[in-house]
C-alpha cells in the first residue's frame, strides 16, 4: 500500500511525501491505519449516535445526524461552486458550528481544508493561500473587530488561485475582479446532491499549520487514516466515553483541540463537544458549569489565569475530571496547583502538528504528571535523542528529539528544499525540541535547539533561564531571547511581566537573585525588559519571534 502523492501544475517535486510502502503496510497490518476517512467516520458516528448532541455552540445544539446532514449540504454547495476533489480551501473560522460543518463538508466534497487560526492576519493568510494554491477562503465577514471579508478580497487580488470567498454572517458584496462572494448559510441551503467518491484513506484530509514560532508557517498534510488514528488513540488515553463533554477553549483549528483527542476524538467516542468562543475563565467557567464539561485543553499561559480566577470567582468546576495542558512548557510549580485549584486531574501533553504526541497517563504517579511532558502515544512511535552531529546521546542526557511513526509526517507540503533539512534520509523528523528521556520512557522538554542563546560561545538555554526567572515572586511571565550584540554575537535579553501589585525587579536585583540560585555569570541576563504583557501566538503561546522583531525595531528607531 503506497501513499498518494498528488501533483498539480508543472512542479517537479511531489506536494506530499508519503510513508515508504513497507512502513505503510506494517501500520495497516498492525491496525494503526484502517480503511477509513474522516467524512466516512462522521457518517458512521451519525448512524451510531444520531439524536445525541454532537456540538454545542452558543444557542445551537447540533445532533450527530444533523451535523452529518449539514455536512452533506455544505459539500453539495461547495461542489456547486465548481470546487473539485483535490482543491484546497483556506478555513479561518472561529469556534462555532460553522467550523465543524465546513471541515466535514469540504472533506466530503474532496476539498482539503487548510486550517488557519482566527488570529492569523494578512501575512499568514496570503502566504498559506499562495503555498496551498487554495481556491477558496472561508471566514466570518467580521470577527473580533476584524474585517475578514476585506482581507479575503485583498488576498484574492494578490493570489490568482483564490476564486471564492465564503463568508459567515450578514452583509453583501458579490465580489469583484474574478473573485466570487458566497454566503455560508446559502451554501448550506444547497440540496444535498451526488457526492464525489470517498477520498483515499491515504490522501491528505487536512493541511495543518506548523506551530513553530520561527520562520514562515509551513503546511502539514495529515492523511485520513493517520489523523483518524491520532484522534482515536488519544481518546483512548484520555478514556473518553459517551458521557464526556469536551470543551474546545483553544481555537478548534489547532491540532490540540482538534484531534488530541479534541473534537474528532470526542465525536469518535460519541461524546459532546462544546465550542468556547474565548479561552479566558470569564467565558469558559460559565460553560463548564452550564454544560457539565468533563475534559478540556489549555496552553500554559491560560492555566495560570484559570487557577487565579478559580480562587476569587465562585466557579462551579465540579464536573471537570481532566485538564490537558500542552503547547509550551508547564512549570512544575503551576502544575502542582492545578488539582488543588481546579479540582481535576492534570495531563501534560507534548505534541506537535507534525504528528508525535506524548501524554502523561491518567494512572501515572504524581511526580511524573507534574514534572514530565508524557510519553509517546503509540507503541509504533520511534524516538531518538541525538547530539549536534546527529549521534544518539547517552540515555537520560539532553539532545534533539527525532521521531518517526504512524501519524508523523514524512515531509511538509510543497517544501522539498526545507524537507531535506528537517528530515533525515531515512525519514526521521528532526523536531528541533531538546528533550531528555527518563527510564520510564517519559520525556522532559528542555527547550528548543534554536532557543539556545549563543553568548560569546557560552550556551544559554532560554527555557532554563525562564524557569529561574519565574521563581522570582515579582515575575508572572518570562521570555528569554538572544539579541544581536557586536561583541558577544548574541546577548541575553529577558522580557518579563510583573505579578499583580509587585514592583518591577531591577536588573541588578534579579542578577543577585539568579546568582543566589547558583546560576553561572554568563546565564545572568544582559538586559531586562519589563512589559505589560507578552505577545501571544494564535493558540496562545508566548510569541518569541514577534517579541524579537519588536525589540529589534525598538532599538533601530
Ligand atoms: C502543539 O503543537 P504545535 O505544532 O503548535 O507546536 C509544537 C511545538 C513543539 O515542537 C514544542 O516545541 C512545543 O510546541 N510544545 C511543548 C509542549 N507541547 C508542545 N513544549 C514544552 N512542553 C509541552 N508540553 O503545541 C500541540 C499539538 C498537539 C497537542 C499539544 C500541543
Amino acid at each position: 500500500m503506497t501513499d498518494t502523492t498528488s501533483r498539480t501544475g508543472p512542479r517537479t517535486a511531489p506536494d506530499v511525501v508519503g510513508w515508504p510502502a513497507d512502513d505503510a503496510a506494517r501500520y495497516v497490518r498492525e491496525g494503526y491505519w484502517r480503511a477509513e476517512t474522516l467524512p466516512g467516520l462522521l457518517r458512521s458516528w451519525a448512524a451510531r449516535s444520531g439524536t445525541d448532541v454532537a456540538v454545542v455552540a452558543g444557542a445551537e445544539r447540533l445532533g450527530y445526524a444533523e451535523l452529518d446532514a449539514r455536512a452533506d449540504r455544505f459539500a453539495a454547495g461547495v461542489a456547486a461552486l465548481g470546487m473539485v476533489p483535490g482543491d484546497r480551501a483556506v478555513v479561518q473560522l472561529p469556534n462555532g458550528t460553522e467550523f465543524v460543518v465546513a471541515l466535514f463538508g469540504l472533506m466530503r466534497a474532496g476539498v482539503v481544508p487548510v486550517l488557519t487560526l482566527p488570529a492569523h492576519r494578512r501575512l499568514e493568510i496570503e502566504h498559506l493561500t499562495r503555498l496551498s494554491g487554495a481556491v477558496a477562503y472561508l471566514a466570518p465577514r467580521r470577527h473580533g473587530g476584524f474585517d475578514h471579508a476585506a482581507l479575503g478580497r485583498e488576498v484574492a487580488a494578490a493570489v490568482a488561485s483564490l476564486r471564492h470567498l465564503v463568508l459567515v454572517g450578514d452583509g453583501d458584496g458579490t465580489g469583484a475582479g474574478g473573485v466570487r462572494e458566497s454566503s455560508f448559510a446559502e451554501l448550506e441551503r444547497t440540496p444535498a446532491g451526488p457526492l464525489p467518491p470517498e477520498p483515499d484513506p491515504g490522501a491528505p484530509a487536512v493541511l495543518l499549520v506548523s506551530g513553530g514560532t520561527t520562520g514562515k508557517p509551513k503546511l502539514i498534510p495529515r492523511t485520513h487514516r493517520d489523523y483518524a488514528y491520532n484522534a482515536r488513540a488519544s481518546a483512548e488515553v484520555c478514556r473518553l466515553v459517551r458521557d464526556d463533554v469536551y470543551l474546545s477553549c483553544l481555537p478548534a483549528a489547532h491540532n490540540f483541540p482538534l484531534a488530541c483527542p479534541g473534537l474528532l476524538g470526542a465525536l469518535g467516542a460519541g461524546a459532546r463537544v462544546v465550542m468556547c468562543p474565548a479561552p479566558g475563565p470569564e467565558v469558559a467557567f460559565g460553560l463548564i458549569k452550564a454544560e457539565r464539561v468533563t475534559v478540556t485543553a489549555l496552553v500554559p499561559p491560560l492555566v495560570r489565569l484559570w487557577i487565579d480566577a478559580a480562587g476569587w470567582e465562585r466557579a462551579d468546576l465540579s464536573s471537570l475530571r481532566l485538564l490537558q495542558v500542552g503547547g509550551a512548557r508547564l512549570m512544575p510549580a503551576v502544575a502542582a496547583e492545578v488539582t488543588r485549584a481546579l479540582g481535576c486531574a492534570l495531563q501534560q501533553v507534548f505534541g506537535m502538528a507534525e504528528g508525535l504526541l506524548n501524554y502523561t497517563r491518567l494512572d501515572d504517579p504524581d511526580d511524573l504528571v507534574l514534572t514530565t511532558q508524557g510519553r509517546p502515544l503509540s507503541p509504533a512511535d520511534e524516538i531518538r535523542v541525538v547530539d549536534g552531529d546527529g549521534r544518539p546521546v547517552e540515555p537520560g542526557t539532553v539532545g534533539e528529539l527525532r521521531t518517526r511513526g504512524p501519524y508523523t509526517l514524512r515531509g511538509y507540503y510543497r517544501a522539498a528544499e526545507y524537507n531535506a533539512t528537517a528530515f533525515t534520509p531515512d525519514g526521521w523528523f528532526c523536531t528541533g525540541d531538546l528533550v531528555r528521556v527518563l527510564p520510564s520512557g517519559h520525556l522532559v522538554v528542555e527547550g528548543r535547539v534554536k532557543e539556545v542563546v549563543n553568548r560569546g560561545g557560552e550556551n544559554v538555554s532560554a527555557a532554563e533561564l525562564e524557569e529561574h526567572l519565574l521563581g522570582h515572586p515579582a515575575i508572572s511571565a518570562a521570555a528569554v531571547i538572544g539579541l544581536p550584540d557586536p561583541l558577544l554575537g548574541e546577548r541575553v535579553c529577558a522580557v518579563v511581566t510583573c505579578a499583580e501589585g509587585a514592583e518591577a525587579p531591577r536588573r541588578k536585583v534579579l542578577g543577585a537573585f539568579l546568582r543566589e540560585r547558583g546560576l553561572a555569570a554568563f546565564m545572568i541576563p544582559d538586559e531586562v525588559v519589563v512589559r505589560e504583557s507578552l505577545p501571544l501566538t494564535g493558540v496562545g503561546k508566548i510569541d518569541k519571534r514577534r517579541l524579537a522583531d519588536e525589540l529589534g525595531r525598538e532599538r533601530h528607531v
